[in-house]
């Protein structure tokens, strides 16, 4: 049987698809945690991962701009470059080689039981959706066991996919008589796990939603920011006194916990602080604390952008050190599964 993460270094891998601009939900589910992780000195691996992108249809040039605007995004906010592996998925070529072995692994009806297959396929017909997003999970699997990560910082929807990684990598070891991969652990932290969508409190915010009123971009200006905020969809109490109070009440909740999640306190210490205050005195301050956040980072963003050679060149390096780390995990894979690897 698989062995427990302890016997492997620990590593963070994780990543954001450059399928449109970053939102307020990918920063504080992921990329607020990916630098905050980084600066424990825990070795970090982050990914831009274009090959998942093109499970629904990309531009191919809005996706090359894209995935040079979500590397910017990555570095203003907090990324190093030389501390943290920083590459794109498509550049690292065992990504895909080492998807198809765990597509040979995993089995149909897991994929069929993934919420976001079922999420992403509602009211349409699933027999036209591309065959990719169907296997989507089995790619993510082998994104993160491509370089042994012992630990994956997502936002809470991903975490069914994490179990999923966790299977394979189980039936994998089960079904070679190995103790190869790690049984990786999700680390879903924080006050801001899901954000939800600005205009419906039971959607999660998310970058393809047609709405651009439903997310905070990280390129809004602050005025764009204000704005939606002040647009935001909520009801007409006033916040409760207790965090007990926000329990039915899902917008109000939503932005209790991003003005928690940006403040760095907890959501009981926002209500401390706005109890008994509308939506008038509270909307206000939190795209203040919003502005004053992200607004450095979009500015960063913009500078970065500007050089876009500069940032291909740094995706290059990161892709080398990565595949430094993943050719002789991918060599091994097949090794165990029975290839010959022949070539000088
Ligand atoms: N709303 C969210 N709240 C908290 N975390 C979130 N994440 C995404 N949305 C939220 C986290 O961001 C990371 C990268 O996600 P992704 O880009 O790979 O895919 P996604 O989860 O499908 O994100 P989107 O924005 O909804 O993309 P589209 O619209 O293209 O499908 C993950 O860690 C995720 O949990």
């Amino acid at each position: 049987m698989a062995e427990a993460t302890s016997k492997f270094t620990p590593r963070i891998f994780s990543g954001i698809q450059p399928s449109g601009g970053l939102t307020l939900g990918n920063y504080l589910g992921a990329l607020k945690r990916f630098v905050e992780k980084q600066n424990e000195g825990i070795e970090t691996i982050y990914c831009l991962v274009d090959l998942h992108a093109i499970t629904v249809w990309q531009d191919p040039e809005k996706l090359r701009a894209q995935t040079r605007e979500a590397a910017a995004g990555f570095i203003a906010a907090g990324i190093d470059p030389k501390r943290s592996i920083l590459f794109n998925q498509s550049q690292v070529p065992g990504h895909a080689q080492l998807a198809w072995i765990f597509n040979c692994v995993a089995r149909m009806g897991w994929m069929g039981r993934m919420t976001q297959w079922k999420d992403k396929t509602a009211g349409k017909n699933a027999e036209a959706e591309s065959l990719g997003l169907f296997a989507y999970p089995s790619l993510m699997a082998a994104d993160i066991l491509l370089y042994h990560a012992t630990h994956v910082p997502v936002g809470e929807d991903q975490k069914q996919h994490l179990e999923l990684t966790r299977d394979i990598a189980m039936k994998f070891n089960h079904d070679y008589k190995v103790d190869f991969f790690p049984v990786t652990e999700p680390v879903i932290e924080g006050a801001a796990t899901r954000v939800m969508s600005l205009r419906d409190g039971s959607k999660k915010m998310s970058k393809s939603d047609p709405s651009d009123a439903s997310r905070i971009n990280l390129t809004d200006d602050a005025d764009t920011i204000a704005q939606k905020f002040r647009k935001a969809r909520t009801d007409p109490e006033p916040l409760p006194e207790a965090l007990d109070g926000l329990k039915e009440r899902p917008e109000a909740k939503n932005l209790v916990n991003i003005y928690a999640a940006l403040a760095d306190m907890t959501a009981e210490a926002v209500i401390a602080e706005f109890g008994g205050k509308g939506f008038g005195t509270f909307k206000p301050a939190l795209a203040d604390l919003a502005v004053a956040r992200l607004a450095p980072i979009a500015e960063e963003m913009k500078r970065l952008m500007a050089d876009p050679a500069e940032i291909d060149r740094i995706l290059g390096d990161g892709a080398e050190r990565a595949d430094a780390i993943a050719a002789p995990i991918l060599q091994r894979t097949f090794d165990i599964v029975g290839m010959i690897r022949s070539r000088g």
